[in-house]
């Protein structure tokens, strides 16, 4: 059930005046089309609640703010406070990153936050939510929140950005988009009365995903909307109105990582479908698990499918679980891991950009492209000595 996952996310939409919003000069590296693929995105309605933000290069930003697995170069040849969002299931690097957001369950004092791609993807579904005919509701002081940080959006107009496999157009017709989707959710149609299961992915790069597929697709055919493993001919462009005509939802991760938990199980519990999933291993603290289908907790495939096989033939364990919500209870009150919010990751970054120190400028590695190199004991050496050297020719000329 998406609706009560929406209420919690957009109570955690909220955020703090600010007295006067401070100049920002954001240099950018980030995905698809970079400034307006970031425009879209959460970090940048949380920035510019609080300060007046310009893009600007790598070599006169006050923060240089990277979302993309790989490092460049020229970035690290960039001296200026770096924060890097990791997107992928992936390491940062905080030898050569001073700050960072990302999957990892970690704790890292001020220079790191959990914020895992689920909770980011949440922003999309909050927007298409607020659209005209739309079955889900988000409270007036909310959505007027919202238009009041989007000086370039209207409630009365329809606007475009980019989502993941094409652009989309916010603010139009939820029923002519999703009209399988608007019955669903509105209580007019029957969940139990579809077919079996969806799976939508192109990558085919995740043995363990499609080992489980062949199982899966065995005891009954899946429909197949991506690249990989596709039945209805191609690509499919609209993915949440595809998730919703299936009463299953295969949506494993491409990898095993704690605490990767990506967009794949938003996406099923928007299109009001169970997700069957598996990725991190500890996806329990970030769903709760009588809503989904947590593979991790059977002993091998075999016993899992038993147990879809189950809710698929016995229409009230299936129906239970598709109206449970989504996120567990602390002290009797629905809340996301962490308690993450828009308040919380706006404290981080305004803790990041009046923090003094660089950090990465006391790693004894030097900065090289390749982020997994490490210099031998004697390379390190060689480093230290030039570096001395160097140093001595400045004191001496
Ligand atoms: N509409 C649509 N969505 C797709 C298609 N292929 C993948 N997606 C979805 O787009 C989102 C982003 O996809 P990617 O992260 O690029 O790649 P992926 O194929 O899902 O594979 P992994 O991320 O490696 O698991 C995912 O939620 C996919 O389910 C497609 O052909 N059509
Ligand atoms: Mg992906």
């Amino acid at each position: 059930m998406f609706q009560p996952l929406l209420d919690v996310f957009a109570q955690s939409t909220h955020l703090p005046q600010a007295p006067q919003k401070k100049p920002l000069k954001l240099g950018l590296k980030w995905y698809g089309d970079g400034v307006e693929d970031f425009k879209s995105c959460c970090f940048y309605h949380v920035l510019s609640s609080h300060y007046d933000i310009s893009f600007t290069d790598k070599n006169t930003c006050d923060l240089f703010l990277r979302g993309f697995l790989f490092h460049d170069k020229d970035l690290i040849e960039c001296a200026k406070l770096r924060m890097m969002f990791m997107g992928e299931n992936a390491r940062i690097d905080f030898n050569l990153y001073d700050f960072g957001m990302g999957f990892d369950d970690l704790s890292f004092h001020d220079r790191y936050l959990r914020v895992p791609l689920y909770y980011l993807s949440l922003w999309m579904f909050f927007k298409l939510a607020m659209g005209p005919n739309s079955p889900f509701q988000i409270d007036e002081s909310i959505q007027r929140a919202f238009y009041a940080l989007s000086p370039d959006k209207s409630p009365d107009h329809p606007y475009s950005e980019n989502a993941h496999h094409g652009t989309i157009t916010l603010n139009t017709s939820f029923s002519d988009n999703y009209p399988h989707l608007h019955a669903l959710a509105s209580d007019q149609s029957d969940p139990t009365k579809r077919a079996f299961a969806s799976f939508v992915a192109s990558n085919p790069k995740a043995p363990v995903r499609n080992a489980f597929y062949q199982l899966l697709n065995a005891y009954r055919p899946i429909g197949g909307g991506g690249g990989v493993f596709n039945t209805i001919g191609g690509p499919v462009a609209n993915k949440w109105e595809f998730l919703s005509q299936y009463k299953f939802n295969l949506c494993f991760e491409n990898s095993r990582g704690y605490g990767y938990t990506t967009e794949k199980i938003i996406d099923a519990y928007f299109a009001h479908t169970i997700p069957i999933y598996w990725g991190n291993p500890a996806v329990a603290k970030d769903f709760n698990p009588k809503s989904f289908v947590n593979v991790h907790d059977f002993k091998d495939f075999d016993e899992a499918i038993d147990f879809i096989v189950y809710l698929d033939t016995h229409p009230n364990a299936y129906l239970e679980m598709l109206h449970t919500h989504p996120l567990n209870s602390i002290e009797g009150q629905p809340r996301f891991y962490q308690d993450l919010s828009f308040e919380k990751i706006l404290g981080f970054l305004q803790k990041a950009l009046d923090c003094q120190e660089i950090y990465h400028e006391h790693s004894l590695y030097p900065a090289h492209d390749d982020p997994m190199f490490l210099y031998s004991g004697k390379q390190l050496c060689k480093f230290l000595a030039k570096k001395i050297l160097k140093r001595l020719g400045k004191l001496s000329s």
